[in-house]
């Protein structure tokens, strides 16, 4: 007679699959928590203390642990000796397991857990049947997964079960055990980059392409999911995002999340092409719009106010791809909802954005570092030249350095009254930066005298500034660092323009 071991911690799905099991011809054993339920549903499984002759012990930390059930995992039935000592034990085979384990994720995900808790939602019993069942793969089936009990079912009762599918139940095993371990490591780690990196991501959904079509790709979500994430996103309309979506709407998430007044911003392949500012949201969409009205085309548009009528109606007129937002009113949806192609997305927006790791793939390993949250405020700025900067162009710095550090190195943001003009993003070279933005600044306006130009990093020569001057900018905001930095400084009194160091360079590669 066959025998089965169930043991789980999700008893979903439980009493059927144990049912479909006994009426194959399964003799059942089962630990306390499950034997109970499949009493109550009229099974009568063998208690687990019967097989072991011990009772659970140690608060049940102590209930499968026992050779007369690793024993009967681990066997190899081709081998003779193997199953004399069964015998010589008086241990019966056990050919199927179904376990899954105590709920750590769950555990830790609650609010205020206590250690004490977390540690108590260690399995140690569980992992290990699972691991013993999926070595000998080759005579125990480890069923580990709920969503997977119909199957096996099925198979059994067709006799399907192949070795292609054991090996992929096994499989399954050892990856879920190696997520739920690494879990565990990363709870109880303390060092910032511990010896080995054990990171655990989620299949979120394969995606029709990468990059590129030819290119075959996926989405994975962290296993503890982070709430402010294009991935937890509601897709209200529109069909599945694709490779470049996620990631162009994820620039624009952090973007976004460093305004707290309200704010639109436009993102190409990336980069902003325009933010705007203003009193509601519409205004702010009528800036950043503005800011570049043909880069949009085909873009990503992220609002931190709920979408009303008459800015919906504004949005509809141009080809985006995704609009994302608090909220959408009903009309505003309606309106938007009629272009069957636009991903409307609605997600509760945050300036608290928490800290935590990047990872950055690069041929054979992966680089981290922690994300940039750092912002510069007007008490951080140091004026260094004899022209000193007016308040209004102080707060405009202020809003453009927001702006510039989520643009591609060499990056330079000009701005004026809570608007970009000029983004100038991934050049090999600052002064190539320089000359994009203020080209594209000068096609909204010829006056820029109310303008402020920043740099994500510092001149490394003085030919920057002459540019900025030579095209009437009267502010520029950049980090220093630079040894010429005294060069720009004497460029900038000699043309007559304020510059302020902002301290922080903001590299964006
Ligand atoms: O505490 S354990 O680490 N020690 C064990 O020996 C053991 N055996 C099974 N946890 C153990 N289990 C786990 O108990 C299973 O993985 C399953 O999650 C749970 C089922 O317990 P019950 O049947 O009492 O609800």
């Amino acid at each position: 007679m066959a025998r089965a071991l169930l043991s789980v911690s999700d008893k979903n799905g439980l009493v059927p699959f144990a049912q479909g099991l006994a009426e194959l011809g399964y003799e059942l054993v089962s630990t306390g928590g499950t034997l109970k339920v499949l009493a109550e549903a009229g099974l009568a499984p063998i208690a687990i203390d019967e097989v072991t002759g011990f009772s659970e012990m140690l608060d049940g930390r102590v209930k499968t642990l026992h050779p007369r059930v690793h024993g009967g995992l681990l066997a190899r039935r081709d081998l003779p000796e193997h199953m004399a000592k069964l015998a010589e034990f008086n241990i019966t085979p056990i050919d199927l397991v179904v376990v899954n384990l105590y709920p750590f994720k769950a555990t830790i995900q609650k609010e205020g857990v206590s250690e004490a808790e977390a540690i108590e939602n260690i399995d140690i019993g569980g992992p290990s049947m699972l691991r013993s069942a999926a070595k000998n793969f080759a005579s125990v089936l480890a069923v580990t997964d709920p969503a997977d009990y119909d199957l096996v079912l099925e198979k059994l009762r067709h006799d399907e079960i192949d070795g292609a599918f054991r090996k992929s139940l096994a499989a399954k095993v050892f990856r879920q055990t190696a997520a739920y371990d690494a879990l565990i490591a990363n709870y109880l780690t303390e060092e910032t980059f511990p010896a080995q990196l054990t990171p655990t991501f989620e299949l979120f959904e394969e995606l029709r392409y990468g990059e590129n079509p030819f290119q075959k790709a996926a989405a994975y979500k962290t296993a503890l999911p982070e709430p402010y994430s294009v991935l937890s996103a509601n897709i209200l309309h529109g069909k599945q995002l694709s490779y470049n979506n996620i990631r162009d709407a994820d620039a624009a998430l952090r973007i976004i999340a460093e305004f707290s007044e309200p704010t639109v911003v436009t993102v190409k392949h990336m980069n902003p092409a325009g933010i705007g500012q203003g009193p509601d949201i519409e205004t702010a969409w009528d800036k950043a719009f503005a800011a570049d009205p043909v880069s949009i085309f085909g873009g990503i548009v992220a609002l931190n106010r709920e979408v009303d009528l008459d800015t919906a109606m504004k949005l509809k007129a141009i080809f985006l791809e995704i609009i994302i937002a608090p909220s959408f009113t009903d009309e505003a949806y309606a309106a938007l909802a009629k272009k069957k192609n636009l991903r409307l997305l609605t997600l509760p927006f945050t300036t608290d954005v928490p800290q935590s790791y990047e990872l950055t793939s690069v041929f054979g390993g992966v680089v981290v570092q922690d994300r940039d949250l750092v912002n510069e405020e007007l008490a951080d700025f140091e004026v260094v030249t004899e022209v000193k900067p007016t308040q209004a162009q102080l707060e405009t710095m202020v809003f453009a350095q927001k702006a510039v550090k989520h643009v591609k190195s060499n990056a330079i943001v000009v701005a004026r009254h809570g608007q970009t003009l000029g983004v100038g993003a991934g050049q090999p070279n600052r002064i190539d930066s320089v000359t994009y933005a203020i080209k594209n600044a000068k096609k909204i306006t010829d006056d820029l005298s109310d303008a402020v130009l920043a740099s994500d990093a510092f001149f490394p020569f003085s030919d920057s500034v002459a540019y900025a001057a030579e095209h009437g900018i009267k502010a520029v905001v950049q980090p220093g660092g630079s040894i010429r930095d005294q060069e720009s400084i004497d460029k900038a009194n000699e043309l007559g323009i304020a510059m302020v160091l902002s301290g922080n360079r903001h590299f964006r590669h």
